[in-house]
């Protein structure tokens, strides 16, 4: 597989190739089973597009993060069938980590494409868990007869991974039986609000090797108002970073994925803020390491 560089980099800045890079952006630009609102195949454009309008010198890291190698890819092909997509994503991952070591940022898309992005991950890391941060539990085995939906995107993880889930306030009947039960640690929003002790608990549910999936529906949809399915009464900005901080100071954080961009008509607040998101969340992993 060709891993071609992007049109556009993300914000402004690029160390030219992959062998250099301590990270990598990917573009996953798909949607076929939101419920709600559409959009989100718009998601990875606009995210990348904002993103040179932020800083380059990151206000909290204290430094041009960019500076470890950044390089952002062409957009994952999203054509095809279910099955074509999935498989063709998990080769792609398969490929993309054999070919760099620099850890993957991939931008959504809809939530689903963590299905096909996590299982490399735990092919190449035994002892990986996932930190899964949402508004929505994605417990289902099957949404409207399909597998593949946004609503299951932790289901197969969930099946031999330990997943752990912050964020969650929407939860349906048919998922609340997997809620703390088997590998699953679900942190629900309103019992959960005391950060300092969220984070102590997080830590200690976590393996020592952690994916990041993040849908932007964790926030508060006033911090991110653009995603297909909100949900009122989400994480501030300044207690998902304390959080996310305290993750990648902790753990080895070996991939991340920000999914559920909708950017909205004449409101670039989504996804400026999921650029200043990925940017502070590779200060906090530190390609220097
Ligand atoms: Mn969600």
């Amino acid at each position: 597989m060709e891993f071609k560089p992007g049109e556009k980099q993300f914000i402004g800045k690029s160390c030219g190739s992959l062998e250099k890079a301590a990270f990598v952006i990917v573009p996953v630009p798909y949607e076929r089973t939101t419920s709600y609102c559409k959009g989100t195949e718009k998601g990875p454009a606009a995210v990348i597009e904002a993103s040179p309008q932020g800083e380059l010198w990151d206000e909290e890291i204290k430094r041009e993060v960019w500076e470890d190698g950044l390089f952002t890819l062409a957009p994952v092909d999203c054509t095809g069938t279910e099955e074509e997509f999935f498989a063709r994503l998990k080769k792609y991952v398969t490929e993309l980590m054999n070919a760099t070591k620099a850890v993957p940022i991939f931008i959504g898309g809809e939530h689903s494409v963590t299905q096909g992005l996590f299982a490399p991950f735990e092919g190449k890391y035994k002892n990986i868990s996932l930190l899964h941060f949402d508004a929505h539990a994605d417990l289902r085995a099957s949404y409207y007869g399909d597998p593949h939906s946004h609503a299951c995107a932790v289901r197969p993880a969930s099946l031999d991974r330990r997943v752990v889930q912050t964020g969650i306030r929407s939860v349906g009947s048919d998922e609340k039986q997997f809620i703390n039960s088997g590998n699953v640690k679900t942190f629900l929003m309103h019992e959960n609000r005391d950060i300092e002790k969220l984070k102590k608990d997080v830590l200690s549910a976590l393996t020592d090797t952690v994916y990041i999936t993040i849908d932007v529906d964790g926030f508060d949809p006033s911090v991110m108002p653009g995603t297909g399915t909100p949900q009122p009464g989400g994480f501030s900005w300044y207690d998902a970073m304390s959080l996310f901080r305290a993750v990648c100071g902790n753990k080895k954080v070996v991939g991340a994925d920000v999914v559920e961009v909708m950017p909205l008509p004449n409101s670039p607040i989504t996804e400026f803020n999921a650029a200043k998101l990925i940017y502070r969340l590779m200060g906090y992993i530190d390609g220097r390491k």
